[in-house]
């Protein structure tokens, strides 16, 4: 190994474009007052470069074009179906598969049918909608992800792990019977993007298996977490990224999936399982909220496109490619010394709001304004990642206050080149330069769910 450097690129070039759209200062300035200063209510045409999510943001291939063409839009037993339920077999190993309208959905139906009112679900850190539908079937979420996790400075290669003494306590204090299952996220998205390692997944399933209690990884991200095992953990340097998923997934009872992330697709989801009792219990509910139980709220060509989806994401050269792009901003980004999460994560760079704007309170939401603040900028759109995303706890009504505080730079996949990346590091930088000017925000709308997503705030 001589340890020169050799360039990678893209593993597909381009076929169609959209064209994108510039605005000036002033128009900017105008547009986020008008969405209440939250990127989620700004229209996306006022956006130049649009890094608020890679949920459904996704291109497709040719070949999950040509698929949509082929859909069977017949309402009972569709062929695609029977394509995907095949697909999910063969990569995630799950028996059962019911698929829904997108991730959330799964979320609902899972938690439905496995929560009783009363009831504990532990994961490692939570997500707003998986959070959401655990509460409203009355389960108490807890948090027993490692501590690491919450630093935004600790370089855990595995960040993401499950700390196993927590999870022990917590079944000590309430008893295994209250606990239905542990939700298991790959890779964990509000503490940056990190994965979990497959020594921890073994050991999480061999306790919660000792107490009986079902382990259901949200797989939304598994690809890319099945990424970082190989490249990080002793044993797996020589295993393709498919062989390394289905072993992770063998360390679990079940999945709920949003589509809209790894598989490559801009809608679908789905909740697969092993055990045949939950699955009916699925299977009936799916009828009720989402659609038959061949087709779960999508048609035919989007259950197609996701088996297609799903075959292209498990290919080691896509997955790469995909977490190099994200390293490539991480790259840019640290050369301007710009406070962010390390290591960089699989779908995004998380900016640390509480080392960018120090003067900020968090009570007037410093990644909220930063996130408005590089609208302004630059056109660029980004996400919240803090107090406003964490909302309140169900009992107290208090604000829940997350030690992190991040905009979220999140990379839509197969859809930017590394020239975008160069103009999003740039401005970020720029923004950096004037940090100490910055003035954060008062929350004037609050929703009631979900707040996150259509709050309103006045700079203060
Ligand atoms: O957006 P859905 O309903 O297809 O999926 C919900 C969901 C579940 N789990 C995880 C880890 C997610 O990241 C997730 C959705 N994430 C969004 C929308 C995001 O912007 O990260």
């Amino acid at each position: 190994m001589s340890g020169k450097y050799i360039p990678w690129a893209e593993p597909y070039k381009i076929k169609v474009v959209e064209p994108l759209k510039m605005t000036t200062l002033e128009e900017r300035k105008h547009a986020i007052k008008e969405a209440g200063f939250n990127t989620f209510l700004l229209r996306s045409e006022d956006v130049y470069i649009d890094f608020l999510t890679d949920s459904g943001t996704n291109a497709m291939s040719d070949a999950q074009w040509a698929g949509m063409m082929m859909g069977d839009e017949a309402y009972a037993g569709s062929k695609n179906f029977y394509r995907l339920e095949a697909a999910v077999q063969k990569y995630y190993g799950y028996k059962y598969l019911v698929p829904t309208h997108q991730g959330r959905g799964a979320e609902h139906l899972l938690s439905q049918a496995m929560i009783k009112p009363g009831d504990y679900v532990p994961g490692n850190m939570y997500f707003t909608t998986t959070r959401f539908h655990q509460e409203k079937a009355g389960a108490t979420f807890v948090d027993v992800i490692i501590d690491e996790a919450h630093d935004s400075q600790s370089l855990h290669p595995f960040k993401g792990n499950i700390d196993l003494q927590k999870f022990e306590d917590l079944i000590n204090r309430v008893g295994a019977d209250k606990i239905p299952y542990i939700c298991l996220a790959v890779t964990v998205n509000m503490a940056g993007g990190q994965p979990v390692s497959m020594e921890n997944m073994k050991q999480v399933k061999a306790l919660a298996d000792k107490h009986g209690i079902k382990v259901m990884l949200d797989a939304t991200r598994g690809v890319e977490n099945a990424y970082f095992i190989q490249q990080r953990e002793e044993g797996y340097a020589n295993k393709s990224v498919a062989e390394i998923l289905l072993e992770m997934a063998s360390y679990t009872d079940g999945a709920t999936m949003s589509g809209k992330k790894d598989l490559l697709v801009n809608i679908g989801g789905f909740v697969a399982v092993n055990d045949w009792d939950i699955f009916e219990e699925l299977r009936n509910m799916v009828v009720v909220y989402e659609g038959l139980h061949t087709y779960g709220g999508l048609a035919g060509r989007d259950m197609e496109a996701m088996a297609i989806g799903l075959e292209e994401s498990v290919q080691d050269q896509n997955i790469s490619s995909r977490v190099r792009q994200v390293e490539y901003l991480g790259k840019l980004l640290e050369k301007a010394d710009i406070p962010f999460i390390k290591p960089v994560g699989g779908h995004a760079i998380f900016l640390d709001a509480k080392r960018f704007y120090p003067q900020i309170p968090q009570e007037e939401y410093p990644a909220q304004t930063l996130a408005a603040d590089l609208y302004v900028e630059s056109g660029v759109r980004a996400m919240e990642r803090g107090i406003v995303s964490a909302g309140r706890d169900v009992k107290t009504g208090e604000n829940h206050k997350p030690k992190l505080e991040l905009v979220r730079l999140t990379i839509p996949r197969r859809v930017y080149t590394q020239a975008h990346f160069d103009v999003v590091a740039y401005w970020v930088e720029e923004l950096y330069h004037h940090r100490e000017k910055a003035k954060g925000l008062k929350m004037v709308y609050e929703p009631k769910y979900l707040r996150f997503f259509q709050a309103r705030f006045e700079r203060l």
